[in-house]
Formats: structure tokens, sequence, C-alpha cells
């Protein structure tokens, strides 16, 4: 990265240069230390914004309710983050993926997990934790998905059941974790627009979005990791989400998916799915 805001722009067409005041501090006194001001702009006018982020800021309150108090977003940030209504969530301990939702959870939950390989975005993250006031609930990871879930894993308990043959090898986890809530790239704003590439170029204007075009991993290894953690996964995905492989992902007789939709006034934004003892009617799958 050559400075602050390199990377902010996708669109490679030649733009204006547009001039955002950095103010000097975002965060009050006592908070230096977590101020990420100058790592992504504070957009305070239309005017400012580059072109294809525009439709996003309009909806910064819906993002963040606290937008005004100098809550950052990157450009990924922008068309990603999940409207902070839609976040809410009500769990003891869980863990996610990105600010807007780790800061939602952590209004609710004891402790949040924030997981990201992007160190610039969960500093942008910690920083808006600071302006909610919740910054000491949230463990701020920087780690992929994998490598995380990893060091959770220790050695397989070894311990035998009475008769003297061995249990089944169960995974131990060096923490607890009673929900995951994944919320992966989607491939940009073009999710909706984008042929996976199981369809032909003669498919619907909408295509529908498939578990190949999550990032960096397919959707349903991403989910895998998550249910080698925990069984209680929540599964923020488009509104064009092939509902045939999110049924495919668990055994049809042992449990089922809640589906929710997501709807801002009269528009779906999004889907979240739930498995195991967060769906309705599968309270007993927390019992272990
Ligand atoms: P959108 O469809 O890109 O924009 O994202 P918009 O303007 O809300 O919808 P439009 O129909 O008016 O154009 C809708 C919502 O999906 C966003 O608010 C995000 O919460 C979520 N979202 C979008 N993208 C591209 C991603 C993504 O890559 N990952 C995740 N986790 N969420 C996303």
């Amino acid at each position: 990265m050559s400075g602050p805001y390199a990377g902010y722009s996708q669109d490679r067409r030649p733009q204006k240069k547009r001039k955002v005041e950095v103010p000097h501090a975002l965060l009050g006194p006592g908070w230096e230390r977590y101020d990420a001001t100058g790592l992504a702009p504070h957009y305070t006018h239309a005017g400012q914004v580059p072109h294809h982020i525009r439709k996003y800021f309009a909806q910064r309150q819906r993002y963040f309710s606290l937008y005004n108090e100098g809550c950052l977003l990157d450009e990924e940030g922008w068309y990603s983050v999940t409207p902070e209504r839609m976040s809410m969530y009500d769990h003891s301990r869980c863990f996610c993926g990105v600010g807007g939702n780790a800061i939602a959870f952590a209004q609710t939950c004891e402790r949040v997990i924030a997981v990201d390989n992007s160190a610039v975005r969960l500093a942008l993250a910690r920083h808006n934790a600071v302006i909610y006031g919740v910054q000491d609930r949230i463990e701020f990871i920087l780690a992929d998905f994998p490598s995380f879930v990893r060091s959770l894993q220790v050695a397989p308990a070894t311990e035998k059941v009475s008769g003297g043959q061995p249990d089944r090898p169960r995974n131990r986890l060096s923490t607890q974790i009673d929900v995951a809530f994944l919320s992966p790239p989607w491939g940009g704003p073009s999710y909706i627009s984008s042929p996976s590439k199981s369809q032909s170029a003669s498919s619907p204007p909408h295509p529908e979005f498939t578990m190949d075009m999550t990032a960096p991993l397919p959707g349903d290894q991403l989910f895998s990791l998550a249910r080698s953690i925990t069984p209680h996964v929540a599964y923020y995905l488009p509104r064009n989400t092939n509902l045939e492989e999110i049924a495919g992902l668990v055994d049809p007789k042992e449990e089922k998916v809640e589906i929710e939709e997501e709807w801002m006034g009269s528009k779906l934004k999004a889907l979240t799915f739930y498995f195991g003892g967060l769906v309705n009617g599968q309270e007993h799958l927390w019992i272990d």
C-alpha cells in the first residue's frame, strides 16, 4: 500500500481527484491508540464520495446509526457491511467476521471474536467499536479463517469409555465458540449479475449465487470449517443464493435449516441461513 488511501478505487477509469478533508482525529481523548483516522476517509457529503460508492453512502445511517460520530469504512466495507438493524442478535458468546456485525453482536453478547485477514479493516472495525463503546467486548484477530479454526483445535480427546473401547475422537477446542456468524466476501457488488462457474451465458438476468462464488474459500468449505468449531452457525449470503445448495449442507434427517429474509423497506437485501440450535424448534441442539 503506497498511501493511506491506496486501493480505494476499483474503477480503473481515470477519475478526478476528490479532496477529502481528513480530520486530525475522530475519536476523543484517551482513545488515540485506537484512532484509525487516515486509514479510510470519513465522508461528510456526497460530493466527496467516489461515484461507485455513492449509493452506499446514501445508506450510511443504516449501516452505522452513529456514522456521523466518525465511523470509518474502506471500499470493501462500504459494500459489504451488514446494516446495523440486521445484525442484532442475542446470544451470550459469538464469533463473527467484520466490524458492523461485531459491534452489533457486542451490544448483546458477552464476548465477540472478530476475525479478518486485513489489518486495515480490523483497525477500522476497532475504531468504530470505540464509537459504540463496545471495544472491550471484542477480540480483534488478524487471520484467515482456516488458520483461525486450526489455532482453536487442540489434539483430539483420547479418553476410553468404561468398556475399554476408545471413544469416538471428538474435536477439542481451546476456546468455546457458541455461535459462528459467517459473512464472507461475495465477490463484490457484481454478485447479483455475474453468472457462476456452473451457469451458462444464457442464464436469467439475475443468475443464482452459488457456493463457488464466495472468496477466498468456496462457501461449502467455509461452512464445514465453521461447523468444526460449533454446530450453531448463521450464514449471511446474497438474496439470489441457490437454496438447494444450502439445503445440501446438512443431513435433512438430522436437522433443518431456517432462512431469514433481510428486508430494508421494500427491498430484499440478503438472506441469513441458520443452522443447529439457532433454528426455531431445534433449541435442544444447544445441549451438549
Ligand atoms: P448491494 O446489493 O450491493 O447494495 O448489497 P444495495 O444498494 O444495498 O442493494 P440494491 O439492490 O439497492 O443495489 C446489499 C447488502 O448485501 C449490503 O448492505 C451488505 O450487507 C450485503 N453485501 C453486499 N456485498 C457485495 C457483500 C459481500 O461481498 N459480503 C457480505 N458479507 N455482504 C455483502
